[in-house]
């Protein structure tokens, strides 16, 4: 039986990536934090809560890190764990390095001297390619990121990509574009969006309130893309891989999705910080702006080519963002129900 060590098993990736290597036969361990709320609930969610062992380790303190390395036997380690909400980066630029940055390393390090075998997957984003000039992005594009998490992240994979080259590890990294589900963070902007739709389906009217609604992104489904993941651990040579739809969407086109699978019709009003919608049917308006979600630096437009994925993995992104869309403003809705 394979063994695998996913850390930060409990955020969204982590629930459906235990849910996909359980199915395939592994044994899963996880790492959380020893102050998480209600840790499992994502887990539970998709019922593996009880298939997969738990144990507590914070990426900031190298001790806990090489312990969990040492003592486990890993064919394959998963690092999922980080502060991944970029708009708390500014507030937390020490912090989000520490983890995001310094908590590569210290896996790094601590899988080079004790566990030299295990293959060892980062968890790369899209915002490293930040202030753009190549549309699509794709492997080969320049990074400029734009926010302490992107910059921290930016370290993570080329301590990657330096350790498997200085020391022969078989680390890859998936340089993966945005991508949601039902079990989304609320505090990203999809899962806010529809989590606030929700509301107002089953008649509560309190207003959404976003930021910049002009900001583009590659959305594709959370469940396709841990598969991506899985398979770039399985290539005989480790590389860097993109995962993308290749297709871009406006804030303002994810709130139509996401409102027309309610039945809910949107009058546009506005521009900039004065933008709003309106529910045609109620006339209360639903959308409207706060300067306060505006970033200090934005990632304007995000648009991957997973060409190298689909040639060399087979992965293709299988779920359309209007199907995303649908389902996780279906998924609030039903649950907005049950508890109202
Ligand atoms: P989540 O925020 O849902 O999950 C991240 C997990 O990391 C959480 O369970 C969190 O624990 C844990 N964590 C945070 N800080 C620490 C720490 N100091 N020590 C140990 N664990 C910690 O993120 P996703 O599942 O969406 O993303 C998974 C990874 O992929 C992240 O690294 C993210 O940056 C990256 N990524 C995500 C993309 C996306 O669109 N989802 C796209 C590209 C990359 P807790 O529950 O206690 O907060
Ligand atoms: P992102 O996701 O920063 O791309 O990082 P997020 O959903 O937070 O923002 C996407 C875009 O929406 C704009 N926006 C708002 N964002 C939030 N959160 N709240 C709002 O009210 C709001 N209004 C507009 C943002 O300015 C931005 O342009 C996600 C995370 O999962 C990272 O960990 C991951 O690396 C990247 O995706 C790829």
């Amino acid at each position: 039986m394979k063994r695998a060590l996913i850390t930060g098993i409990a955020g969204q990736d982590g629930a459906y990536l235990s849910e996909l290597l359980l199915s395939k036969g592994y044994h899963v361990t996880g790492t959380i934090r020893r102050n998480s709320l209600d840790e499992l609930d994502r887990l539970r969610r998709i019922g593996v809560a009880d298939k997969v062992e738990i144990i507590t380790v914070e990426l900031s303190d190298a001790n806990s890190v090489t312990r969990i390395i040492r003592e486990g036997k890993y064919d394959e380690i998963y690092n999922l764990a980080a502060q991944s909400f970029v708009g708390s980066s500014w507030d937390q630029p020490i912090y989000t390095s520490d983890v995001n940055a310094m908590g590569v390393v210290r896996l790094l390090d601590a899988i080079r001297t004790y566990c030299p075998e295990a293959r060892f997957y980062q968890a790369s984003t899209s915002e490293m390619f930040g202030r753009v000039r190549d549309i699509p992005q794709s492997e080969m594009t320049a990074f400029h990121p734009r926010s302490p998490y992107g910059v921290a992240k930016t370290f993570g994979h080329y301590m990657t990509m330096n350790y498997r080259e200085s020391f022969d590890l078989h680390g890859s990294s998936g340089i993966l574009f945005n991508h949601e589900s039902p079990l989304r963070g609320p505090e990203f902007v999809t899962r806010k969006i529809t989590l606030g739709l929700a509301q107002i389906a089953n008649g509560n009217c309190n207003a959404i309130e976003l930021g910049n609604m002009d900001a583009k992104r590659d959305w594709g489904f959370a469940r396709d893309y841990v598969e991506g993941m899985w398979r770039m651990l399985q290539q005989d040579v480790a590389d860097d891989y993109v995962l993308a739809t290749g297709v871009t969407t406006s804030i303002r086109d994810f709130v139509n999705f996401a409102a027309q699978a309610l039945d809910i019709e949107l009058e546009w009003d506005g521009e900039a910080e004065k933008e709003t919608a309106t529910d045609k049917k109620t006339g209360n308006q639903i959308i409207r702006i706060n300067p306060k979600f505006y970033r200090p630096a934005e990632v304007s437009l995000l648009i991957g080519d997973a060409s190298k994925a689909e040639k060399a993995l087979g992965w293709k992104a299988q779920t359309s963002i209007e199907e995303l869309a649908a389902m996780m403003a279906k998924s609030d809705y039903d649950d907005a129900k049950a508890a109202s």
